[in-house]
């Protein structure tokens, strides 16, 4: 099934019969958190790579039921949960500001952190676990895979949209909560050293896919070096536009709230446009096991390219738009070489469900990235022709 409707319950996060991986009391973290009512139900939730996510349900005393999201933040990957918790609460509260002078319902358009009993935006349990809360956002539906180019349109407005409400925001002030994130020869250099070290001696299996991987060095430099040269403006951006990172309307099925923002960081327009594109304009899932599947949709990126641009309202220059094909191939080959870096390294980073999941992952990425080599032409055409509109 490819829509979650919010609430309807998810796999994941390790949480059996009330207590976590830990045997920590569930109920006692959540019990730390200013919310209303009786605690009612708590459930592993949503299918997030990298957090563990909970929906929890309170019944209200005048009848009916609240909800919340509660999440363990993934402390292995972000080390300075604080300082990133710093960042959530700065950008939420800018952005309902800037909600509000546009008329939006600021509940439901963005994240809205629950504090706790201290006033404080995350809670350390015992086993120095960190933990957070925000409104769970109601009558909205979470998308695993594009259903029609209207919904990857209105993903493309709502990714255009929000760097251009951060547009102002001082991005001096942020955290850099994951450092050289979409760094692409860093993240090259990151995966060499995890075929040098080759802990899991499993390079020897993944010999062509090392290849592919290698044989595209001198493309990861490119947009870290037009950046470098001033030809591309650093901006706020979000920086992981998974599609499931946007809620939509149950009913509208309109763009509503775009969510986890761990890594709203100053980044590159081409990283938002890029990861997008790698998993919205796929036509199989991130771990489909048949590459006869995983193409690029041009339908579909032309849809998103619209979408974008016309969210950016004329905001991004003309190098940043003839650049965005570039975003798109780059993101999904550094997406590519993170799941393959991480499949050698044993699975450290990514949860993974199956055996060889990481690998599965990386070989749709790089299955992705040889296609759009192959549509490059159309790819650029495309780009043209949407900025013309
Ligand atoms: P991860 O970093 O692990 O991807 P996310 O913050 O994206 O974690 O949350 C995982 C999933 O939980 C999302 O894909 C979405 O389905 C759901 N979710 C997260 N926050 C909310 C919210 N405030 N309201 C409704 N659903 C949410
Ligand atoms: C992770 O958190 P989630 O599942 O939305 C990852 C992204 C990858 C993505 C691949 C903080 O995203 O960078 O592109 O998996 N997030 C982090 O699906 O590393
Ligand atoms: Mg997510």
């Amino acid at each position: 099934m490819s829509v979650r409707v919010s609430g309807l319950g998810g796999s994941e996060g390790g949480f059996m019969g009330g207590k976590n991986r830990e045997g920590l009391e569930i109920d006692q973290v959540i019990a730390q958190f200013k919310t209303k009512g009786r605690l009612a139900e708590k459930i592993p939730y949503g299918n997030g790579h990298i957090n563990d996510t909970f929906l929890v349900t309170y019944e209200m005393p005048e009848g009916g039921t609240r909800r919340y999201i509660l999440q363990k933040m993934n402390h292995s990957i972000f080390k300075e949960p604080v300082q990133l918790m710093e960042n959530v609460v700065n950008v939420t509260e800018y952005l309902r500001k800037v909600i509000i002078s546009q008329g939006g319902d600021p509940d439901r358009e963005t994240l809205n952190v629950v504090k706790t009993g201290s006033d404080s935006s995350y809670y350390q349990d015992v086993q120095g676990n960190y933990w957070r809360m925000f409104l769970f956002v109601e009558h909205t539906v979470c998308l695993e895979k594009v259903e029609s180019e209207k919904d990857f349109y209105d993903s493309g407005v709502a990714f255009g949209n929000f760097q251009r409400m951060l547009a102002d925001y001082p991005a001096n002030t942020l955290n850099e909560t994951i450092p050289n994130f979409h760094n692409t020869p860093s993240r090259f250099r990151d995966f060499q050293r995890a075929v040098q070290e080759d802990k899991m001696k499993r390079a020897a299996m993944v010999k062509e896919e090392i290849a592919f991987a290698l044989a595209r060095e001198k493309d990861t430099c490119i947009l870290v070096d037009l950046l470098k040269e001033g030809k591309l403006p650093l901006r706020v951006t979000h920086n992981d536009t998974k599609l499931n990172n946007i809620l939509f309307d149950a009913d509208s099925k309109k763009a509503v709230c775009i969510i986890d923002l761990d890594t709203v960081m100053p980044g590159l327009s081409h990283y938002d446009f890029g990861d997008s594109i790698r998993f919205g304009a796929s036509t199989g899932a991130e771990d489909e096991k048949d590459l006869d599947k995983i193409k690029i949709d041009l339908g579909l990126f032309e849809a998103f390219t619209k979408g974008y641009l016309e969210g950016c309202k004329g905001s991004l220059t003309a190098k940043e738009i003839e650049m965005l094909p570039m975003g798109a191939k780059l993101m999904t080959y550094e997406c590519g070489i993170r799941f393959l870096a991480d499949y050698l390294e044993g699975d450290v980073y990514f949860k993974i469900h199956r055996e060889g999941h990481n690998l599965d992952r990386a070989r749709t990425q790089f299955k992705l990235v040889k296609d759009m080599e192959d549509k490059w032409d159309e790819m650029m055409a495309i780009v043209e022709k949407c900025r013309q509109l």
